[in-house]
């Protein structure tokens, strides 16, 4: 198998499936573009090649693959060496808490979402609920996932907690963390892949997200 020659990452700067497909690519070394687009404004290209609208599709010398955990899969077997655990069930377990951080990402983006205190609280109450699920998995070895070493999976809750962090700093949203979860959470954000995965101006496309939604975080923050 030759490896390919053009890798492609089509984005929209806010997204963390695509931030964690640029950290996975990075942190193996693979050369490839980012190409940004507006999501209110999607090119005929690229609804042509993403079947659901979303992003992030990686053009792999120009066939689309979508859907980031299956992009991570395809990185992660092309270029060696793997970023998943050798045992094939602790393997299928960081990929099942690469689904479960699918879940809470949603669960966080319902929470920005909401443009009410009742809405919001619930949405909030459910990302803490898994966020202390999760902690109940994590090894208890700091400072990744799994441990000494750093796995795709890491790459996935890098996004997360990156979030996570700047609602606490700048919004002033504070989900309580174990000390492990912390010690996890900074040892991620602590890394340059993880610190340049994302536009150096992310805080304010960030905001401008929040603010284009009417979250209710923004009425929260200034109260
Ligand atoms: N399950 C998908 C989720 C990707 C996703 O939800 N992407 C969002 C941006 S973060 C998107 O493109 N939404 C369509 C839109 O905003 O129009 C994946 O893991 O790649």
């Amino acid at each position: 198998m030759s490896l390919p020659t053009k890798l492609e990452l089509v984005s929209f700067k806010i997204c963390p499936f695509v931030q964690r497909s640029v950290i996975a690519l990075r942190q193996k070394g693979i050369a490839f573009t980012l190409t940004h687009l507006n999501p209110q404004d999607k090119p005929a290209w690229f609804n042509a090649i993403s079947p659901l609208g979303k992003v992030p599709v990686l053009l792999v010398d120009g066939t689309p693959l979508f859907e980031s955990a299956v992009i991570l899969e395809y990185v992660d077997e092309v270029y060696p060496p793997s970023l998943h655990p050798a045992d094939p069930l602790a393997k299928a377990q960081h990929r099942a808490w690469v689904e479960f951080c699918s879940e809470l990402l949603g669960r966080q983006h319902r929470m920005l979402m909401t443009t009410d205190a009742a809405s919001f609280n619930e949405a909030r109450d459910a990302l803490q609920q898994g966020l202390q699920r999760l902690d109940a998995v994590i090894a208890p070895t700091a400072p990744y996932f799994a441990g000494a070493s750093f796995h795709l999976v890491d790459c996935v809750y890098a996004p997360l907690f990156m979030r996570l962090a700047l609602l606490k700093q700048t919004y002033g949203l504070e989900m309580p963390f174990s000390a492990r979860m912390q010690a996890w959470s900074d040892a991620l954000l602590a890394l340059d892949v993880v610190k340049t995965s994302v536009v150096e101006d992310f805080p304010t496309v960030f905001a401008n997200f929040l603010k284009s939604n009417n979250s209710y975080l923004l009425s929260k923050a200034a109260a």
